[in-house]
């Protein structure tokens, strides 16, 4: 059975860096990490290859990572079950059956996170929806109280979990708590579209640190704090909100670039790698990777590699489109037409320009191996990442860190993913012109050999710079620091 595809760029990233980052010195201060989905060890070794080489090279003793266990029960969790492994207190809950699909396939992700991604049109906000996020939330901030230590910091991660620190200060706790958002954050124009905008804005500043993947969705947040709670906040980006002090920072994320880049090597010679080569023959290849989701501007995407087959008749037969779209939040009725959107326009491509010895277009949407993947990036001429609005995309960041260094390939990069403020020597579109897509796509098929290394070199530095274990440096250390 074809596997279907979690939200878990962010699971990896926290499994990888967030836990390495705590420091082993340091024992009177605990981090806890708490997200949405926390694997369990047995689940990881059965659902992930090479975990335990992971684990033992990122998590450090003394951590907790808290959430949810993934299963949906009668009733959720009051006390968290918990499970040690190596050292790392896996703390998780069960949530309860009918608040489940309120809160995730609801608020979370039918209200917050087309929102977020600037698409009010998509918004489905109701009420008891809503009732059962702040239930949620609530009921992990119940369920975590009783494992606190007074020095221990709190790191929250991502939409799920925005009213959850003011439920933990409603508790009483005191410790320092951080969260970082993932996704992007909106003006306040667009915020207030959101019934409960004043909630969220005021739930995120009961945090002492409020982490952004860019300086924009930074100053959309405190340009909302200052519209909703009055907030007056400083050039630092420090404000006060019910006698507390609050910080909003930008950490953006990033991947741990060498491990990716000799996975990239390696995996060069598997066997995937190889059926690839071989299906490929001579032609170029342009690669998306992507969850099948509508921030990602896959429909579009497909527009502009038709530009580009109608417009640069001599790519025709000479280069093939492989779309990785791994299914997702199947539950959430714009996915189901997303997928119908993108098979009818896939069909519409190869019906128009296949041959009978070449289809232009490959679509799949299950998830691949990240093995596999990394060797794909490899092989590919052009990295197509052209999300209508991305936190940051770590696709992007893959696959630079996946090319060979003296035959590069190029990126193509929405200037609407975070990762465009950092990766300026992509070949940087606006993913709603399609034309434009197209001819950055005739641009690096046909671009030169020391142009391509003179981009790649200055993006790696990048890549390599701004990578995973700085992210939770700087954020901790924002977290760490009361000033
Ligand atoms: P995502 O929206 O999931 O993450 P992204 O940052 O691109 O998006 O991460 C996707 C990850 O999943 C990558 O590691 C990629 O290799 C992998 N992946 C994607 N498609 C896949 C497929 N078809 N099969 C297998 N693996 C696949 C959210 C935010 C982003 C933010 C991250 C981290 O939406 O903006 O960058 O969190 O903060």
């Amino acid at each position: 059975m074809n596997q279907i595809f979690t939200d878990d760029a962010l699971t990896r990233s926290i499994r990888h860096n967030v836990l390495k980052a705590t420091p082993r010195s340091d024992v009177s201060t605990r981090t806890i990490i708490v997200s949405n989905r926390v694997p369990t060890p047995s689940e990881k070794a059965a659902t992930a290859g090479g975990l335990a080489v992971a684990l033992a090279d990122a998590v450090r003793p003394g951590t907790i990572w808290f959430g949810w266990s993934g299963k949906r029960a009668d009733e959720t969790s009051k006390v968290a079950n918990i499970t040690v492994h190596d050292d790392v207190t896996y703390a998780t809950i069960d949530i309860a059956e009918q608040d489940y699909y309120k809160f995730y396939a609801g608020f979370s992700n039918a209200a917050l996170w087309p929102l977020f991604h600037f698409r009010t049109g998509l918004l489905r906000f109701n009420r008891p929806d809503y009732e059962a996020y702040r239930t949620v939330n609530r009921a992990f901030a119940e369920a975590l109280v009783p494992l606190l230590k007074p020095d221990d910091l709190i790191w929250i991660h991502d939409y799920q979990l925005m009213t959850m620190a003011a439920e933990l200060r409603a508790l009483g706790v005191t410790n320092r708590i951080g969260f970082f958002l993932h996704i992007p954050f909106v003006p306040p124009a667009l915020l207030q579209v959101l019934p409960a905008a004043n909630e969220i804005v005021a739930g995120l500043s009961a945090c002492d640190v409020v982490g952004f993947q860019t300086a924009g969705d930074c100053k959309a947040f405190l340009d909302s704090a200052e519209l909703l709670l009055n907030a007056h906040p400083d050039a630092e980006g420090r404000y006060y909100h019910d006698n507390r002090m609050i910080h909003a920072v930008v950490t953006p994320i990033g991947i741990d670039a060498q491990k990716f880049s000799q996975l990239a090597r390696r995996a060069e010679v598997t066997a995937d790698a190889r059926r690839l080569r071989e299906s490929l023959g001579e032609r170029a290849l342009v690669l998306g990777v992507d969850r099948l989701d509508y921030s990602k501007g896959l429909p579009q995407r497909f527009d502009a590699f038709g530009r580009l087959l109608y417009t640069y008749p001599q790519h025709r037969r000479r280069v093939n489109f492989l779309q990785i779209a791994a299914r997702s939040r199947q539950e959430v009725g714009s996915y189901q037409t997303l997928r119908r959107e993108l098979d009818r326009k896939a069909g519409d491509i190869n019906g128009e320009f296949s041959d009978f010895d070449w289809v232009p277009l490959r679509y799949m949407t299950h998830a691949v191996r990240r093995s596999a993947i990394a060797g794909f990036y490899r092989r590919a001429q052009i990295g197509l990442v052209t999300p209508l609005r991305d936190g940051m995309n770590l696709v992007a960041k893959e696959y630079v860190a996946a090319q060979d260094e003296q035959d590069p390939g190029v990126l193509v990069l929405s200037r609407f993913a975070g990762a465009a403020d950092e990766l300026t020597e992509a070949l940087i579109v606006n993913p709603f012109d399609a034309d434009e897509v197209a001819e950055a796509i005739h641009l690096g098929l046909t671009m030169g050999l020391e142009e391509r290394r003179e981009r790649h070199e200055a993006l790696l530095a990048k890549v390599r710079y701004s990578n995973a274990s700085r992210y939770c440096e700087a954020f901790l250390g924002y977290l760490k620091d009361p000033n």
